[in-house]
């Protein structure tokens, strides 16, 4: 993982629900109605919301959702465009979407903007807002029948119908993300042993776990596991002190060489990476992406995406170790770039390899969205861990456990 890896609570477990439409349509009146607060301005004015506003929500029987309030998709003039792209790009970051039309219905521009985010592969719930002055037109509920597309009507100014698009956005909530995704626990059962190796160099932080690690070792109590920590130097005397051998070897990426060496080779190895690989998103593009490292040419570009912009650090693995281990291992002249935050650039197919951080500041939908945005671009991903692994000569061993496993999620 990063070396930066953040500490927030796990922002995967929330859903991101977008409010999208043209202007006035009544998208910020509408989250004001959900959430029976005021955070988001409202007036006739268009274009009254300009910058995306995120407001986190106990959404029931959703649970915990951040909704982001957009600028209207038909904002104009130069500041206009740029507002438009600005939603198109919150738009990437949600796993679904309200899409609200006011009284005018569903205009060609509506129609087209909804079929573009589908296409990319966002579930939509049209609400037809304004139900105080009209009801909708015949023609557009024929529309969304045709086009499968769910809807319910709303009124803002009479405060009706939350109570159903509350359980129309639960029915909408992709499979994928209503099931409970697991990191390790499908690699082990209730009163196996599990070892967590993490070594403490100069990057670890003073006094604490990370994140993911915290994670692994929860998830292991909630299985009835039983957990040991060590790091790399005292690994070969906990695997000693075993009477069995451990159901699975878990370390950070940095040291898998040393303790590959370490776990005899019928035990299940795999690092923290590879498990927030698949936890995040999917490991198989990941590991198909990493063997574009073999493939690399001289002058090719690489893309370094950190997913939040964190304090860079001196040994930083994405910025300085993997860039060296890189060009050590293709002998090629290469150009690494880095990419902070939610952005992809524009020019993605320019790079031979996109090289992704752990994601930790990332929820599920937002990776899923960037594999299926290289894959639609033929751009090669993986992620730190996962290269490293490849680096080192190991990276078979260590996806073996979680590919073998059918099932990576439960429940
Ligand atoms: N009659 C009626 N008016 C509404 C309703 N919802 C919103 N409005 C009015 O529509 C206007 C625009 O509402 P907003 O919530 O600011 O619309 P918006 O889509 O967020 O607009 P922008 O931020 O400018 O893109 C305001 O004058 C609201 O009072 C509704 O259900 N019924
Ligand atoms: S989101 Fe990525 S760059 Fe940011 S702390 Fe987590 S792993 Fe590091
Ligand atoms: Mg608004």
């Amino acid at each position: 993982m990063c070396n930066a890896v953040n500490d927030q609570a796990p922002r995967g477990m929330r859903y991101h629900i977008a409010l999208a439409g043209r202007r006035n349509a009544g998208k910020s009146s509408l989250l004001n109605l959900l959430t029976g607060q005021q955070v988001s301005i409202v007036s006739d004015t268009a274009g009254t919301t300009t910058d995306a506003v995120n407001k986190p929500f106990e959404l029931l029987p959703l649970g915990p959702v951040t909704f982001i309030d957009t600028a209207g998709i038909d904002d104009e003039g130069e500041l206009g465009t740029l507002r438009v792209a600005a939603t198109r790009k919150a738009l990437n970051r949600a796993d679904m979407a309200l899409y609200v039309v006011d009284e005018q219905g569903l205009t060609d521009a509506d129609r087209a903007f909804i079929q573009d985010q589908r296409n990319l592969g966002l579930p939509i719930l049209v609400v037809f807002n304004k139900g105080d002055l009209t009801s909708p037109a015949a023609d557009d509920l024929i529309w969304c029948d045709e086009q499968g597309l769910p809807f319910q009507q709303a009124s803002s100014v009479n405060r009706h119908g939350r109570r159903s698009i509350c359980q129309a956005l639960y029915e909408l909530a992709p499979e994928e993300l209503k099931a409970k995704p697991v990191l390790a626990a499908d690699c082990y059962g209730p009163g196996d042993t599990i070892i967590c190796v993490v070594p403490i160099d100069m990057a670890a932080p003073k006094g604490r776990l990370i994140l993911p690690q915290v994670q692994v070792l929860r998830e292991a109590l909630d299985h009835s596991a039983i957990a040991m920590i060590c790091k790399e130097t005292e690994l070969a005397r906990t695997l000693d002190m075993l009477p069995e051998p451990p159901a699975l070897v878990v370390t950070d990426a940095q040291a898998i060489k040393t303790v590959a060496m370490l776990v005899p080779d019928d035990v299940p190895l795999t690092t923290f990476s590879s498990l927030f690989a698949r936890f995040k998103g999917d490991l198989t593009p990941m590991v198909e992406g990493a063997l574009a490292l073999d493939q690399l040419k001289d002058g090719d570009r690489i893309l370094i995406a950190e997913a939040c912009s964190h304090h860079v650090q001196d040994e930083d693995i994405g910025r300085v170790k993997l860039p060296a281990l890189i060009r050590q291992y293709s002998g090629k002249t290469l150009t690494f770039d880095v990419a902070a935050g939610h952005d992809f650039p524009e020019d993605l197919e320019s790079y031979a390899l996109v090289l992704h951080c752990g994601a930790c500041m990332f929820n599920r939908a937002e990776m899923v969205r960037r594999l299926r945005e290289c894959a639609r671009r033929g751009v090669p991903i993986t992620n730190y861990g996962v290269a490293i692994s490849k680096l080192q000569g190991v990276m078979p061993r260590v996806v073996a456990p979680l590919l073998t496993q059918s099932a990576s999620f439960t429940g």
